[in-house]
């Protein structure tokens, strides 16, 4: 029987380098000979980008109600996996996501307040046991992570969506939750210093993958 392949995710907060280091673990595991499949959430499929586009865009007009930008989260994730992740596994390819479900307990969480027994009730049902094998934790602080995002912004080209307009409290509250899932899970959860120059994380991330990955090639 074909074994599944494995589910790796990023994480951080913004401007921590997610995609761009995605890209680059991307080639790692493409030159080990494994077959990648690159995602993101939310998104990841047609249906579930209209989500994420809902999720994203700023609507001064109407305000997004919590419980609602909640459960939009985990229909889009619904979506996704049936779709895209779990056949991209059950034929042998390795998913490797931008962001997952450690990204809901970190801002509807830790960010909007909502209690996390409840984001682990929707998590059982939607992903039924289906965890990621190991979940890669760009970490660095808030205000030099927004630093970055500045230069983005001044050279143009981007805009703040809904996430990115909230305030340091929030972006401090993600930055904890983060931190504490991974304290609870060190197998799954690899913290990676991402406040130094990318060849230095990319260093970083190398490491990581030799030592938690290499026998899994
Ligand atoms: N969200 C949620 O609320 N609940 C959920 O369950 C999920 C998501 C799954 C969209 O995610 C939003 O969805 C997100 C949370 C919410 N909120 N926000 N904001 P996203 O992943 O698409 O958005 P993002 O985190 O804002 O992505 P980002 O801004 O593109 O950040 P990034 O991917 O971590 O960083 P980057 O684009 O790779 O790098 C940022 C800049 O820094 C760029 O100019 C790079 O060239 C530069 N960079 C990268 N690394 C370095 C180093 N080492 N040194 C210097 N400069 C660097």
């Amino acid at each position: 029987m074909q074994q599944r392949g494995r589910f790796i995710t990023l994480e951080g907060g913004e401007g921590v380098g997610k995609s761009t280091n995605l890209a680059w673990v991307a080639q790692w595991l493409t030159a080990h000979g494994v077959e990648v499949v690159r995602t993101r959430e939310p998104g990841g499929t047609p249906r579930a980008e209209a989500i994420r586009e809902l999720l994203l865009s700023p609507q001064a007009d109407e305000p997004l109600d919590a419980d609602a930008e909640l459960l939009l989260v985990f229909a889009a994730r619904a979506q996704h996996l049936a779709q895209r992740i779990r056949p991209a596994l059950a034929r042998g390819a390795w998913v490797l996501c931008d962001r997952f479900t450690d990204a809901t307990f970190a801002y509807q969480g830790g960010g909007r307040g909502i209690d996390p027994a409840r984001i682990a009730e929707l998590e059982r049902f939607v992903q039924q046991g289906l965890e990621p094998d190991l979940t890669l934790l760009l970490d660095m602080p808030v205000d030099a992570a927004q630093r970055r995002l500045q230069g983005r912004l001044a050279a143009g080209g981007h805009t703040r969506d809904r996430f990115e307009q909230e305030h340091s409290a929030f972006f401090e509250a993600v930055r904890g939750v983060y931190l504490a899932r991974a304290r609870a899970a060190p197998r799954r959860v690899a913290v990676i210093d991402a406040d130094a120059p990318l060849e230095t994380v990319q260093a970083r991330l190398s490491a990581c993958l030799e030592e938690r990955v290499r026998e899994w090639l």
